[in-house]
């Protein structure tokens, strides 16, 4: 995480008037920037179960051009963000890399929502996380991590069309390394899954 851009997690306590907490999961395919989100908008100091990519894992892991990685997620993340005096958000970043993917559906368990990171570099990596959470019906939104070397450039409707998103799925901009970007994110999806509450409340 490039610490210029986002400011360091302090130890920031939980507020008394904390009552709603919501379980978050930031789900997407290797390298798309989840732990680098998780870290950027935790106001705890995150875990996370990084570890180094060695030759070892060459042929296994596939940093599909990811030049300046060197670790990956092997378990999960955890941070948490207050939204306001009485909402915090946990969240659990997935481990992007197929072999861990088993893990994905125990994580889902008790999650509110979901936000789908996604490279437009490799689009594809975020199919598999939006079908499963497609089948286990959890409420997402579609975050694209715009990266720095990122020259295709498409556009949020050419995106939504990529990856056949329904349009009531929002779909937006971030950059996973700024606090304000990740934490607007965040707040998308709180106000999607607050719509959707409105939703079911007026159907008959
Ligand atoms: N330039 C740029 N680099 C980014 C951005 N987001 C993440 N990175 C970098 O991209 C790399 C991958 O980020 P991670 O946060 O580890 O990705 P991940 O999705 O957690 O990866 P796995 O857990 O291994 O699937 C790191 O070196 C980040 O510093 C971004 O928006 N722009
Ligand atoms: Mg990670």
């Amino acid at each position: 995480m490039d610490s210029m851009l986002s400011e360091p997690p302090g130890r920031t306590p939980l507020a008394d008037g904390a009552e709603t907490g919501l379980k978050i999961v930031v789900v997407g395919g290797f390298g798309v920037g989840k732990t680098t989100l998780v870290r950027s908008v935790s106001e705890i100091r995150p875990l996370n179960t990084e570890e180094v990519m060695t030759q070892a894992g060459v042929g296994v892991d596939d940093p599909a051009g990811l030049t300046t990685k060197t670790t990956t997620t092997v378990a999960f993340d955890f941070g948490r963000i207050s939204l306001n005096d009485r909402m915090v958000l946990y969240l659990f970043g997935a481990p992007g890399q197929e072999r861990f993917w088993f893990l994905w559906d125990r994580l889902f368990s008790g999650t509110l929502g979901a936000v789908v990171l996604v490279d437009t570099r490799r689009m594809s990596e975020s199919w598999y996380a939006i079908d499963r959470l497609e089948h286990h019906r959890t409420p997402f939104v579609v975050a694209v991590n715009r990266f720095d070397d990122d020259v295709s450039a498409f556009s949020l409707d050419e995106i939504r069309q990529a990856l056949s998103l329904a349009d009531h799925v929002p779909l937006i901009d971030c950059d996973a390394r700024v606090r304000s970007s990740g934490k607007n994110v965040l707040i998308t999806l709180v106000d999607h899954l607050y719509e959707l509450a409105m939703a079911r409340e007026l159907t008959p």
